[in-house]
């Protein structure tokens, strides 16, 4: 991955570079306090922690306003965070409870909050593309001047279903930005060995969508990269690539041997290029933040973390009742007769 070319003195100011820092941050001690409770028993069934990944979500919503949609993979507690939804509630889904944004009945993979404007959450590998250009479709048939950011990994971006999707985006002007989260690897397999030409935000070429490689472990790259994006969509031009070239540290998912890749390969990217690290020198060497005021900003973090895994563990089961709720759609759409 290059070096960083972010500027020493980066365009943002000081109140800025300390929101990017507390959003990356937060989703950081929140996955790690994910991965202990799935170790202690109390996260069943999948986790796919973020860690390593915080600079894109936080660079992208850092260029999103207000009304626009996200709709991602099943690596999806950084995008939860970083569109504003409460860490109470994406703790207590993540551990099956009645506080949750599904009502425990989602886990991990299935939370949705109608407010944030995030649509999932999504495990089947792919499938959120198409969906996301839908969101598109609907903001575009209303009229309004929303953005969908549809999120996929590199393994998803070599499936059938996103081509179809690039298609029928370009040919409809979607507002919708496909944000490829390349982090080298998609499960087991690197992109080395999947993929003959690396390149991926180029295969839009065919179908003449425009798009750009971003740095991904910085986070003002990414929000520069992402309001080029936003511009481009917003001005009716149709759908945008970003290639967002990142890594995760830690493995597939809870359950993953690793053994496709060195300790030595992880331990590089996390001393050299660390997201957090880099906004963090930023703010001291600007001048911006002491060592105390970081230290407090830790704590304070660390704080809400710990009050959503309270928050989790004490919200009780979902009641039996549950099983038979969120099935059908309570109401019709307008103008439908309910079939008999
Ligand atoms: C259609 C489908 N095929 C296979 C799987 C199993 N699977 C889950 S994640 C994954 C890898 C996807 O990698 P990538 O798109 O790079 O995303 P990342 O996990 O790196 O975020 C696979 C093959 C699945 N969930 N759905
Ligand atoms: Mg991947």
């Amino acid at each position: 991955m290059a070096t960083r070319k972010s500027p020493a003195k980066p365009n943002v100011s000081a109140d800025e570079l300390l929101e990017y820092y507390r959003e990356m941050l937060l989703i950081r001690r929140f996955e790690e306090k994910a991965g202990q409770l799935y170790g202690m028993g109390l996260i069943g069934g999948f986790c796919h922690l973020y860690i390593g990944q915080e600079a894109v979500v936080v660079g992208l919503e850092a260029a999103a306003s207000e009304g626009d949609k996200r709709v991602t993979s099943y690596r999806d507690h950084g995008h939860m965070l970083a569109c504003g939804m409460d860490p109470k509630g994406v703790m207590a889904e993540l551990t099956g409870r009645e506080g949750g944004y599904s009502r425990g009945k989602g886990g991990s993979m299935h939370m949705f909050s109608k407010e944030k404007h995030f649509y999932g959450g999504h495990g089947i590998v792919g499938a959120q593309v198409p969906i996301g250009a839908g969101l598109a479709f609907a903001d575009k048939y209303l009229g309004n001047d929303r953005v969908t950011f549809a999120y996929f990994g590199d393994g998803a971006a070599n499936q059938g279903q996103v081509y179809e999707t690039y298609n029928m985006a370009q040919l409809w002007e979607l507002p919708v930005i496909f944000v490829i989260e390349n982090n080298q690897y998609a499960m087991g397999t690197s992109v080395a060995r999947s993929t003959k030409s690396p390149a991926l935000w180029k295969r839009g070429e065919a179908y003449g969508i425009a798009g750009q490689e971003v740095d991904g472990m910085d986070v003002l790259a990414v929000k520069e990269a992402g309001e080029k994006a936003v511009a481009h969509c917003r001005a009716g031009k149709g759908p945008y690539i970003l290639e967002v070239k990142t890594y995760r540290y830690r493995g597939h998912s809870m359950s993953d041997p690793a053994k496709y890749r060195t300790r030595e390969e992880v331990q590089k990217m996390r001393e050299e290029r660390d997201a957090i690290e880099h906004v963090r020198e930023l703010l001291l060497s600007g001048g911006h933040a002491s060592e105390d005021d970081l230290k407090a900003i830790d704590k304070e973090i660390k704080s809400v973390v710990n009050e959503s895994a309270e928050f989790a563990k004490e919200s009780p089961e979902p009641a039996l009742d549950e099983l038979y709720t969120d099935i059908y759609a309570a109401e019709l759409p307008a103008g439908q007769e309910a079939d008999a």
